[in-house]
């Protein structure tokens, strides 16, 4: 029997400081309902997606950030969500800032089976920008002062029919992110991301930024024969101009679906998860043509290690 997922990728727009998770929670809302006409199984939403993203903003002391981050899923907030997917018998995946009860806090995402039990959790694990304050900068990105990279690794799930993992924004630039679930099977990659189309450290990045976008998720998609869902936070916010571009891309590596404007809007796509197989038991027959033992690097070394 055909395992299909139609998914939607829900992009959301601009978040603003004085938006509260009410409010994101309601435009979460309708774009599910949308996506429920459009015959949806699984929704997926950005990183972040309850909150503007507060790394642009440096604060002193850590515990005057507290407020940017979730206790508990779900909570009061977003059980209104919660609700209203279970109640058009749909799933979904939701990015947010966790903090644990033992003040760990992760960059983290989530996915809700059709009958309203979360089935995973994944923590980011690649995190980028810095640790301190640069107040040179135009706006910060200090992801590495607001969350520990999670040390749990990349996961795959049973749910919706087939495999399913995640991973968040900058995970996506970074081939191992793939591999790592490429090795496990998955079928379908869940990815929610914040972009800014200015790359402080390197400008001549910038006019590259839907270019690398694609770029990285359609190889990873491809070399491992497996869908992949990007969904972004877009446009502008806080004055921050954000990449949009979300998309859906086949085992193929050719994308099926994106979205057009950078605001709320899903992009759909019907996905039959085995078509994976002909890529998974062709050129990336893993079993047969993978070379693990001479990979050592991979896993034994950090940076390069050049010859003089
Ligand atoms: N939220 C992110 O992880 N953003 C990063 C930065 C480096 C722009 C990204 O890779 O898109």
């Amino acid at each position: 029997m055909a395992r299909i997922i139609t998914v939607a990728a829900a992009q959301l727009g601009p978040i603003q400081r004085s938006d509260s998770r009410a409010s994101c929670v309601a435009r979460m809302i309708v774009l599910l309902q949308e996506a429920a006409k459009q015959g949806c199984d699984l929704v997926v939403f950005p990183e972040l997606a309850l909150t503007t993203f507060f790394p642009r903003w440096f604060v002193e002391d850590i515990h005057d950030a507290d407020h940017w981050y979730e206790k508990s899923m779900p909570n009061a907030d977003t059980q209104p969500l919660f609700d209203e997917a279970k109640r058009l018998h749909i799933g979904f995946s939701l990015g947010y800032a966790e903090i644990t009860e033992h003040g760990e806090r992760f960059n983290t995402q989530i996915l809700v089976e059709k009958d309203g039990r979360t089935v995973a959790k994944y923590r980011k694990v690649h995190i980028p920008g810095h640790e301190k304050h640069e107040p040179d900068r135009p706006f910060q990105h200090a992801e590495r002062y607001y969350f520990t990279p999670s040390n749990e690794g990349f996961g795959v799930w049973k749910a919706f029919g087939g495999r399913v993992g995640m991973m968040i924004c900058n995970d996506r630039r970074w081939p191992e992110t793939y591999r790592e679930m490429g090795l496990q099977g998955v079928e379908m990659i869940l990815c929610g991301y914040n972009t800014p189309l200015h790359y402080v450290p390197d400008p001549s990045q910038d006019a590259l930024a839907g270019f690398h976008n694609a770029l990285v998720m359609q190889s990873g998609a491809y070399q491992n024969g497996t869908f992949v869902v990007g969904v972004a936070k877009g446009g502008i916010e806080e004055g921050v101009d954000s990449l949009a571009d979300s998309c859906i891309i086949g085992p193929s590596g050719e994308i099926l679906a994106k979205t057009e404007t950078n605001g709320d809007e899903i992009a759909v796509a019907t996905c039959d998860l085995d078509w994976c197989y002909q890529y998974k038991n062709t050129l990336f027959d893993f079993d047969r043509y993978r070379r693990p033992e001479v990979y050592q690097r991979i896993t034994g070394q950090r940076g390069a290690i050049v010859a003089e």
